[in-house]
């Protein structure tokens, strides 16, 4: 019997490829609660494409000791001057931690503790995030291209998105003259 198999799955340019891969898509319309310009938002077509995020989840969701892998692939945008970011969520289980790895593009993780301090971390190729637990996160694209990364977070973290996007992060992420900034959001 030969005991050498093929794996479950594989990268394919910056993607996921394999069977069980699950893809979700967030566009302009599924955004409105997350962006600090609402009219620049009311502007732009609801269909154009924010970012999409292909995941590995080989156990059921919610399995205490499993894990998952996905890739996010944020496109280059701007809403006013916020760059295009995905929802950013704390954990369900807020004690389970996450690790991201740069992979493609610029790009930049904004963190918020339960106090509501926010800071960030530069995101390039190469580049690996250690999210501690009780920690919110969300990733923007900084860069003109696309910009893409990978994590890996416990099976049985869930998410809790309600509380982003009623109270938002205490800053946003702008592009200023000389790059990003945090500045707060008032
Ligand atoms: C899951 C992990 C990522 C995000 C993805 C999209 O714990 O942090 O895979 O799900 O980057 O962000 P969001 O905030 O829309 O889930
Ligand atoms: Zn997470």
């Amino acid at each position: 019997m030969n005991e050498i198999v093929a794996p479950a799955l594989r990268f394919e340019q910056q993607a996921l490829a394999g069977t069980g891969i699950v893809k979700t898509e967030r566009r302009i319309r599924d955004l409105g609660d997350i962006y600090f310009y609402r009219d620049a938002w009311k502007q732009m077509p609801g269909d154009e494409l924010v970012y999409e995020v292909e995941s590995y989840l080989p156990v059921a969701d919610g399995t205490e000791g499993g894990l998952f892998l996905g890739i996010t692939r944020i496109h280059p945008g701007k809403v006013g001057r916020e760059y295009f970011m995905t929802k950013g969520h704390f954990h369900k289980i807020r004690n389970r931690a996450e690790i991201y790895m740069g992979m493609e593009g610029e790009g930049m993780l904004i963190l918020m503790d339960e106090h509501r301090h926010t800071w960030a971390e530069k995101m390039f190729p190469g580049s690996l995030h250690y999210i501690h637990a009780n920690i919110a996160h969300r990733t923007a694209n900084t860069g003109n291209t696309v910009f893409s990364f990978g994590a890996v977070w416990p099976a049985d973290a869930g998410h809790d998105y309600a509380t982003i996007s009623e109270g938002g992060f205490s800053k946003i992420l702008v592009e200023q003259q000389q790059g990003p900034v945090l500045i707060d959001r008032i």
